[in-house]
């Protein structure tokens, strides 16, 4: 019964251009964990500090061209790790693949990410209200997939002070946005405790932008 329900596609529009594709990514599952491994053996999780002095609960790595980095100078996005010394792992083929597609299937044709953000959630970790706007180019959609423990996604408005709406976000779920949404705030509630059977103790998230 499970694996007849994983097999239907679950597609919602959240909110104008922004769409959720529920267990999108399970079928690439054991590929794209695989490549994780590798990235996060080259590049490991790390918690940033943002402008504010304040270390991220989130931790976080990148691979691709370029990588979002955030310090006390600033958010932006670096050609280099600043832990390591060296370039971002580059991209996986199946992660740009699936970032692709996915943002095919919410109406995003020839999305071509050169850089994903990686963030990993430890049992009450949370990510607060934000926009992301470090991007050159607006038009192009993000695309972010959910692995691992399941996490409340808080999607707003235009403005801080919109009331979010509370999205689920389970193992192998996707979310698609761009064009009227793609300013919006959004963020993620305090990751509630569990075990996951492929990931343990937490949930890893993908973004996959167009920053150039
Ligand atoms: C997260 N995601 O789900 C945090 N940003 O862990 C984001 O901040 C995000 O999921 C832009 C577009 C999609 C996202
Ligand atoms: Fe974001």
């Amino acid at each position: 019964m499970h694996d007849l329900l994983a097999a239907v596609p679950r597609t919602a529009r959240i909110a104008e251009g922004a769409f959720f594709l529920g267990g999108f990514a399970l079928p690439d599952e054991d590929r794209v964990l695989a490549a994780l491994h590798g990235i996060v053996a080259a590049s490991p999780f790390r918690n940033m500090i943002t402008p504010g002095g304040f270390r991220m609960s989130v931790a976080m790595t990148n691979c691709g061209t370029v990588g979002w980095v955030t310090d006390r100078r600033g958010y932006r996005y670096s050609e280099t790790d600043p832990e390591t010394g060296a370039r971002w792992p580059s991209m996986p083929a199946v992660f740009a693949d699936l970032a692709s597609r996915a943002a095919d299937r919410a109406g995003f044709a020839g999305f071509a990410p050169d850089a994903c953000l990686i963030n990993r959630y430890e049992p009450g970790a949370r990510m607060s209200l934000h926009q992301d706007r470090d991007e050159r180019d607006f038009a192009a959609p993000i695309v972010s997939v959910s692995l691992g423990l399941p996490a409340i996604f808080l999607f707003g408005g235009s403005k801080r002070s919109d009331r979010p709406q509370r999205i689920p976000l389970e193992h192998g779920d996707v979310v698609a946005w761009g064009g009227p949404s793609r300013l919006w705030f959004h963020g993620v509630l305090p990751l509630r405790d569990g075990d996951h059977p492929s990931l343990g103790r937490c949930r890893i998230n993908l973004t996959f932008r167009r920053a150039l």
